[in-house]
């Protein structure tokens, strides 16, 4: 059987994303006929004892200490950055100059300055077919593919309202301690960059728009929270009388949106929704019909036809058939895909695009207009001008 020319891929960060990601690159040439064999080749951490350990456990062939090794080696081809916003332009640059592919995590970066020299420098590399990918997965999602489908057909008529919300509760606690994404040098933002990224980007894909202004207002309920050895992962609980540090991000986000090709949508990024998981929801109100999405229920996608008999209500599309996108590879009708699916789909398509000598979506560029939101609404919520008081 032929088998396909290797892709080499060294990863850097290994933790809640590397886990993903390093999950995803197993899987996919199992699930799917890729052009090129994704390698585990090489998995790059600071912390020596932790990297080793992290390859021993997802399978990487080898460890390094320094994500530069991963630039110098010749047998990676592509760098997978896992690591917080305020590394991604240093490596990301460096590995493109070097004339490897990346795949770098959202958001693209902490500033529109640092994602616009991530531009610069995956405009300079595909000239030298060497590809860019920001890893707003939630786009591989079925459901949403599907979605996206049914925009792109004319399904819902022209989109008037967009509605999305990204709901969290897992720093409702005011004990939770300190992480890196509490840290504004290190994430970039709060709620707003973390997860309000993947809603601006998911509704800017799925009408096809960009949006062009907006007004916002940002919340921070718990100025500070103890601090703990742990400064990496998604929480853990710090004691009521450990030492307290500041907290330097939002930990809300909510904001109303103009698209340039006409609708108005409503935002709201949240970590304090105590009950909410993980429910990333968009709705779309079209002229001839509204769909609705929640990723608490992601293998389903709500559909409203205006055609359809008044008391039908809205049709609940399970995503599970064979000509739904991706689903076709997994399981039968009505099994279901979780969380780690979107990030092998992901995959799955970044190999097929890399093969294929085409752009990857979403590109850096994309990534920067998300970016240039996440600036405007901070812009915004810091002009005390356009609030009236009551
Ligand atoms: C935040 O809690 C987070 O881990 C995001 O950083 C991820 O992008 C999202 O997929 C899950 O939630």
């Amino acid at each position: 059987m032929h088998e396909p020319k290797s892709l080499r891929v060294g990863m850097v960060g290994y933790a809640f994303m590397g886990a993903a990601h390093s999950h995803a690159w197993r899987t996919a040439p199992r699930f799917f006929d890729l052009p090129l064999a994704p390698r585990l080749t090489a998995v790059a951490g600071r912390n020596p004892e932790g990297v080793r350990a992290a390859a021993e456990k997802f399978g990487w062939e080898s460890a390094e200490t320094d994500w530069r090794r991963l630039i110098e080696r010749d047998d990676i081809d592509l760098v997978d950055i896992c690591t917080p916003g305020d590394t991604h332009a240093e490596i990301a640059i460096a590995a493109l100059e070097a004339g490897k592919h990346v795949l770098c995590e959202k958001p693209l970066a902490n500033s529109v300055a640092e994602a616009e020299r991530m531009v610069a420098a995956a405009g300079a590399a595909a000239a030298a077919g060497v590809h860019a990918m920001c890893g707003f997965s939630y786009r591989r999602t079925p459901a949403l593919a599907l979605a996206k489908r049914l925009v792109d057909e004319g399904a819902l008529g022209q989109i008037r309202q967009v509605r999305a919300q990204y709901l969290q509760d897992w720093l409702s606690d005011e004990n939770t301690p300190l992480t890196w994404r509490l840290d504004r040098t290190k994430s970039g933002s709060g709620s707003l960059g973390d997860i309000g990224a993947h809603i601006i980007d998911a509704t800017q894909w799925l009408t096809g728009q960009s949006i062009t202004g907006v007004s916002a207002l940002l919340e921070t309920f718990v100025k500070e929270r103890p601090v703990t050895g742990d400064l990496v992962g998604l929480g853990g609980r710090g004691g009521a009388d450990a030492a307290r540090g500041p907290v330097t991000v939002d930990d809300a986000a909510i904001f109303s949106a103009r698209f340039d090709g006409g609708p108005i949508g409503v935002f709201e990024a949240t970590r304090f929704a105590l009950g909410r998981k993980n429910a990333m929801r968009i709705e779309l109100n079209g002229s001839r019909a509204s769909l609705s999405f929640d990723f608490e229920d992601m293998n389903s996608l709500s559909f409203y036809e205006a055609a359809q008999e008044p008391n039908a209500g809205f049709r609940r599309i399970q995503v599970t058939e064979p000509e739904h996108p991706y689903t076709g590879h997994w399981w039968p009708v009505g099994h279901g895909l979780g969380y780690e699916h979107v990030f092998t789909h992901q995959v799955v398509d970044l190999v097929q695009a890399i093969a294929a000598g085409v752009q990857p979506s979403p590109s850096f560029a994309d990534a920067l207009q998300v970016q240039r939101v996440l600036a405007a609404v901070e812009a915004s919520a810091s002009d005390e001008s356009r609030w009236h008081k009551v």
